[in-house]
C-alpha cells in the first residue's frame, strides 16, 4: 500500500469537507470567469470534485513548498482547464485569492491555459495530447531517482482521439508504471459541441491497453475517492479512472449550454450563474 499522507496538517479532508471544498472551487472559478467575462468554465466546473479530491485528500503535497521534491505530481494535460487548477491552488494557499481577478489578463500568472512559470504548475499546457506522455516520462524519472512520488494526469475525452495519448498508454503499461494515475475527464464535449468521434467503450480501451481501470461518476466525491484509493494498491499496472462528468456541474444555466466549450457574455449572465451556484446546498 502506498503511503500518501500529505505533510499539510489539515489534510486529508473527509468526504463532507471535500464537498464543501468543491463548492469553494466552483465559487473561485465563477469569480475568475465573471471577472474576465469569459472562460473555459464549463470544463472547470465539471472537474471541481476531482480537483478537490486530488489536492485535499489524495496527493502528497505541501502547499507551503509546491516545488517540494517528494511531492506527488499533477499534470493538467488539458491546459485550457487552467481555471480549475487556479481555483485549487488558490484554495490550498499556493496562490493568493486576490489574484483570481487576473484570470486571462495580460501578464497574469493565471493564464487561460497553464504556464509552468506559475507556482504549482508542473508543465505548460495548451497543445493537447501531450500530458500523458509527459506523465509517463515523469513517472519513469521518479522511479529512476528511487522516489515514492506518484504522478496524476488529468486528460480529456477529446485527447483520446490523439495517437500520442495511446502511445503513452502503451509505454506506461510496458514499463508497469503503477505509480501513474490517469484521470480521463469524459464530459462528452469537444470544441464545437458533442464529441466528433465516438470513443466508446472508453474503459474497455484502457483495459485492453493494460491499465487497471475504474469507471466512475466524476461528480460523485465518494466514487472519486474510492477510485483513487483503489489506485494506491495497484501493482505492476498503471491506473486509469474514467470519470464521467457534467460540463457546468453545479450551475444549471451553464449545464444547459449546448456548446459549453468556451463561454462568454453572449451565453451567460454571470450574476445569474453566481446566484445559482450559491443556491446549491448540501
Ligand atoms: C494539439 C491541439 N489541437 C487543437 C487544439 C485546439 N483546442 C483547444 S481545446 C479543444 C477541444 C478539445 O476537446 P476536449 O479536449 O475534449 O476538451 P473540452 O471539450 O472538454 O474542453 C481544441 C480542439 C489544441 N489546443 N491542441
Amino acid at each position: 500500500m502506498i503511503e500518501t499522507h500529505p505533510p499539510h496538517p489539515t489534510l486529508p479532508l473527509d468526504i463532507p469537507q471535500l464537498r464543501r471544498i468543491a463548492q469553494k472551487l466552483r465559487r473561485h472559478m465563477l469569480t475568475m470567469a465573471a471577472g474576465k467575462g469569459q472562460g473555459y468554465i464549463g470544463q472547470g466546473l465539471g472537474v471541481a470534485d476531482i480537483m478537490a479530491a486530488l489536492y485535499f485528500h489524495e496527493m502528497k503535497y505541501d502547499p507551503h513548498n509546491p516545488a517540494w521534491e517528494d511531492r506527488d505530481r499533477f499534470i493538467l494535460s488539458t491546459g485550457h482547464y487552467s481555471i480549475a487548477l487556479w481555483a485549487a491552488l488558490v484554495e490550498i494557499g499556493v496562490l493568493p485569492e486576490d489574484e483570481l481577478t487576473q484570470y486571462g489578463a495580460d501578464g497574469s500568472r493565471l493564464e487561460m491555459s497553464t504556464l509552468d512559470a506559475t507556482p504549482g504548475v508542473e508543465m505548460t499546457g495548451g497543445s493537447l495530447g501531450h500530458g500523458l506522455g509527459q506523465g509517463v516520462g515523469m513517472a519513469l524519472g521518479l522511479r529512476l531517482a528511487k522516489k515514492i512520488s506518484r504522478v496524476f494526469v488529468e486528460l480529456s475525452d477529446g485527447e483520446l482521439q490523439e495517437g500520442s495519448t495511446w502511445e503513452a498508454a502503451m509505454a506506461a503499461a510496458h514499463f508497469k508504471l503503477d505509480h501513474l494515475v490517469a484521470i480521463i475527464d469524459c464530459n462528452g464535449i469537444q470544441a464545437d459541441g458533442p464529441m466528433v468521434l465516438n470513443m466508446e467503450p472508453i474503459a474497455e480501451k484502457w483495459r485492453a491497453f493494460g491499465w487497471r481501470t475504474n469507471e466512475i461518476d466524476g461528480n460523485d466525491i465518494t466514487q472519486i475517492v474510492g477510485a483513487l484509493h483503489a489506485a494506491r494498491s495497484a501493482t505492476g499496472q498503471p491506473n486509469a479512472i474514467v470519470a464521467r462528468t457534467v460540463p457546468g456541474k453545479g450551475v444549471p444555466c451553464i449545464e444547459r449550454c449546448e456548446k459549453a466549450h468556451f463561454l462568454n457574455l453572449t451565453h451567460i449572465d454571470w450574476n445569474v450563474a453566481q446566484r445559482e451556484l450559491e443556491a446549491q446546498h448540501e
